[in-house]
């Protein structure tokens, strides 16, 4: 059971438990992954920063250190997650298994999200990058529990990402799936409103937050304008069904 009070002070519950992933996914909006390249004081105190602001989903992304040392890393992230946050590892399941992370996050080229499932169980949370409709489907069909989509715009963070495919594009993946759709690339606090207005249901900003001089503060602020954009066109949906 989960209680919900808005901001105009309306109480509801909701049946459901917070700890079945499905049901977790469901309220996802703010997405921190770590970027050990721009963090300025380093990605455990990046992620520590995060979980204060209420951030409910960390993942740890790196792609150069060695074994060894992510599992150290992946050992204390877990910590300072703990019934905080979920904690996903990226790319690496051998890493998700040896401590034992809530789930992880796949590329297209990584290991195939079946055998995946099968290394780390159904209640894991595998979340799986798309870049169009076709591959958001076969996503979900075998079993992704939410898709990451991008890059949304432009963006340095990732040399071979490729162009942004625009905001736009997130309504015609929204509208062919279940599964939430979490946004990435490119995203600030200018165009974050234009990503949650187009229909994502959470979003990662790397550089934005990690790049700042305030990790904490910029986590904030993208979780107050996501919650606030989609309490707005949930209230607008509400008030739809009256007239
Ligand atoms: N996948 C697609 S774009 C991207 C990843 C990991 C990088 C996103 O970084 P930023 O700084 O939010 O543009
Ligand atoms: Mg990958």
């Amino acid at each position: 059971m989960i209680l919900k009070i808005y901001f105009d002070g309306q109480i509801s519950m909701e049946k459901g438990n917070i700890n079945q992933k499905k049901y977790f996914l469901k309220y996802i909006d703010f997405y921190f992954v770590t970027d050990s390249k721009f963090s300025k004081k380093g990605i455990l105190s990046d992620v520590k920063e995060a979980v204060e602001a209420g951030c409910q989903i960390i993942q740890y992304r790196e792609k150069n250190k060695s074994t060894k040392k992510m599992i150290y890393e992946a050992t204390k992230i877990k910590r300072i997650c703990r019934n905080n946050a979920k904690f996903l590892v990226n790319d690496r399941i051998d890493i998700a298994l040896a401590v034992d992370a809530e789930g992880v996050h796949l590329g297209q080229n990584d290991m195939p999200i079946e055998i995946a499932r099968k290394l780390l169980g159904e209640d894991k949370i595998i979340g799986l990058t798309v870049h169009n409709v076709y591959e958001a489907i076969e996503a979900e069909n075998k079993g992704a529990d939410y898709v990451g989509l991008g890059p949304i715009f432009d963006t340095v963070t990732k040399i071979d990402a490729g162009g942004g495919i625009g905001p736009e594009k997130i309504r015609e993946i929204k509208n062919s799936i279940r599964v939430p759709v979490v946004a990435i690339g490119g995203i600030n606090m200018d165009n974050c409103e234009s990503v949650i207005q187009s229909g994502a249901d959470c979003l990662v900003a790397i550089y934005a937050v990690v790049g700042s001089d305030d990790v904490k503060s910029e986590s904030k602020n993208f979780i107050n304008i996501i919650r606030k954009i989609k309490f707005l066109q949930k209230l607008h949906l509400t008030d739809k069904h009256k007239h």
